[in-house]
């Protein structure tokens, strides 16, 4: 007999508790922290769904890992074990461990990027924008079109504009440094590239003479989806097909945060000699030895054990199968959201539900605080308080407001899903009188970690 529940590939050995709030105590929270969910106290959250990014529960196996962790300084044997974790899946010849995937792309960018170069990328989060641009770069994003309709389904939404990228190579293919491919597209409601896209893609590059790089904070993820929905991979392994992936490449960064199931750590993994030379001096300079890049041997362990732990089929059928658990019912309500449900988060389109209120006046900024008011769920914005502020100074509103709730990985248990559909519903019940907010204090770049808001007439809610 086959039975169809799928149930979490785990039972629960330590526990913490999460504390439930009133609603007073959270309008409170909210008006001391600005009006910003990151400058909430997590002990004031129920449900924390702010990111997956080293948010997860590790295992078993893996803290045994961290007991075996080797301190030494240099050749510790916990970086060989990571070493060939790391080579097993991507096949690539240098492996540079670093302490999470932002300083991966600092220490790429810095090695290879001069000023006015361009990186072309289906949809370059955030921090790697910020790195190319940091470099005086100029980071190019160039999804497929279908990305930006949030409520159309499509199996591979983070594929990469081909023809775009056979256009921008035709005209200045001597100004591309190089093209990253996220797996998968986190900013794009974190849907996946097929495996055609990334070959394809890999084949216009090297026509080029141009290096393809991997994103690929959640390759196990993207696997899963070519497994499940492209022809021709429902009998491979998630390894398989990950080897495969990384094998159109020539290099990766990789925060293993996220589908290296730890709760810190990152890499840096290519094939050119010149390149991993000068990445790993930058790295000897700002992170450390070759041999630990800024991790302790405790993590290397810990990555180790969790990359391969992330592509275990049980685990990667729960995983895609909760977020999208959600998705079924809040689609069966008529709730807005990124269709099909991504690999690691739900994301509710602020801009449909919302549309009374203006790009500037914060829909999606305004949701996720009514859902943290409303049922203590902690869920963040990726609009225009993200997105509206440009180097000059200018504010223009971004190309979609939506609201993710990024599921951390092993933690959360159906019923705590059930619990989350049902305050979504209820403040989709009462989307009427949800009212937006301006901004009263900001810094000059990334303002939406640290900005201060106001209800922009009052109060969160129309009374
Ligand atoms: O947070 P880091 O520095 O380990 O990784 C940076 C990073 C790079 N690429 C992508 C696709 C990410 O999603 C990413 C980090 N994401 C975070 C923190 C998130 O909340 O999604």
């Amino acid at each position: 007999m086959q039975f169809k529940t799928i149930i979490e590939p785990f039972r629960i050995k330590t526990v913490e508790p999460i504390r439930h709030t009133t609603r007073a105590q959270r309008e409170a929270a909210l008006q001391q922290a600005g009006y910003n969910l990151f400058l909430i106290k997590a002990e004031d959250v129920l449900i924390d769904l702010l990111t997956d990014s080293g948010t997860g529960a590790m295992s078993s196996n893996q803290w045994a890992g961290m007991m075996r962790g080797d301190e030494s300084y240099a050749g510790a044997k916990s970086f060989y074990r990571f070493e060939q974790a790391v080579r097993e899946i991507t096949g690539f010849k240098h492996v540079i461990p670093t302490h999470q995937g932002r300083a991966a792309e600092r220490i790429l960018f810095g090695s290879i990027l001069k000023p006015g170069d361009m990186v072309l990328n289906n949809t370059h989060f955030d921090t790697t924008r910020a790195n190319v641009e940091y470099r005086q770069g100029r980071a190019i994003d160039i999804p497929i079109p279908e990305a930006h309709q949030p409520g159309l389904v499509h199996p591979f939404k983070g594929n990469m504009d081909l023809d775009a990228l056979a256009h921008h190579l035709d005209n200045h293919w001597e100004y591309v440094a190089m093209v990253m491919m996220t797996v998968t597209n986190n900013s794009g409601g974190g849907q996946p590239a097929s495996m055609a896209n990334i070959r394809a893609a890999s084949e216009i590059c090297h026509r080029y003479g141009v290096p393809f790089f991997l994103d690929a904070c959640r390759f196990a993820e993207n696997a899963w989806f070519i497994k499940t929905r492209e022809e021709g991979y429902g009998d491979k392994t998630p390894l398989e097909i990950a080897q495969e992936m990384f094998s159109y490449a020539d290099g990766c960064t990789m925060s293993a945060k996220k589908d290296g199931m730890a709760n810190i750590g990152g890499f840096l993994a290519l094939n050119n000699d010149e390149w991993a030379e000068k990445a790993k001096t930058m790295l000897v300079i700002t992170e450390g030895f070759p041999t630990y890049g800024g991790l302790a041997g405790y993590d290397l362990e810990a990555i180790a054990v969790g990359l391969h732990e992330a592509l275990d089929e049980d685990y990667l059928r729960y995983r895609t199968r909760s977020v999208a658990y959600l998705g079924d019912i809040l689609t069966a309500h008529g709730v807005p959201i990124v269709q099909p449900p991504g690999g690691h988060a739900i994301y509710l389109d602020a801009r449909e539900m919302l549309p009374h209120i203006p790009p500037l006046e914060y829909p999606a900024w305004a949701l996720s605080l009514v859902l943290y008011l409303e049922g203590g769920v902690r869920s963040v914005e990726i609009g225009s308080v993200m997105f509206g502020l440009h180097a000059d100074g200018s504010e223009a509103p971004a190309a979609m407001e939506l609201v993710r709730l990024a599921f951390p990985r092993r933690v959360y248990t159906q019923s705590h899903v059930d619990y989350l559909a049902e305050v979504i519903l209820y403040v989709y019940g009462m989307r009427q009188q949800i009212r937006g907010l301006r901004i009263v204090q900001q810094p000059a770049a990334l303002r939406h970690f640290t900005a201060v808001l106001q209800p922009a007439y009052g109060a969160l809610l129309a009374v």
